[in-house]
């Protein structure tokens, strides 16, 4: 277990920040900033399916005192703010799966799906 809030706000920033890097990269290939690599774009998406379960153990009590853009109705909402976790996790690796097969628009609906889990939690759960 985390000695402190500090480590558990850092252990999640960590895994946000992993998350981020690997679909934002998905994005730009699929927005046409760069070329799509249908192996790399499936290497992000097993990544971000893999780190979308890390940042939740991140949510200790009292982690919403820190260096930290977690707002505190995360701990008044615990139930809603986990489903929405699990949400997001379930899209992300329904994303890896859609990412296996050749169907741009089931990979794009697949990418557009979690990108919406992530703004969902992000827009209630997140100082702008
Ligand atoms: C990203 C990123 C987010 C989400 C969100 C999707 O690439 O860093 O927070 O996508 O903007 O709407």
């Amino acid at each position: 277990n985390f000695e402190k809030p500090a480590d558990a706000i850092e252990y999640r920033q960590s895994a946000f920040g992993l998350i981020a890097y690997n679909f934002g990269d998905m994005g730009a290939m699929l927005k046409g900033k760069k070329p799509f690599d249908a192996a790399v774009f499936s290497s992000r998406a097993d990544n971000v399916a893999a780190l979308s379960k890390l940042p939740h153990e991140g949510f200790i009590a009292g982690s919403d005192k820190g260096d930290t853009e977690a707002l505190a109705k995360i701990w008044q909402d615990k139930a809603d703010f986990d489903s929405k976790m699990t949400e997001f996790q379930d899209n992300a690796a329904a994303l890896a799966v859609a990412a296996k097969s050749t169907d741009q628009n089931l990979i794009k609906q697949a990418f557009a799906n979690t990108g919406k889990s992530c703004k969902g939690c992000h827009d209630v759960y997140k100082k702008d």
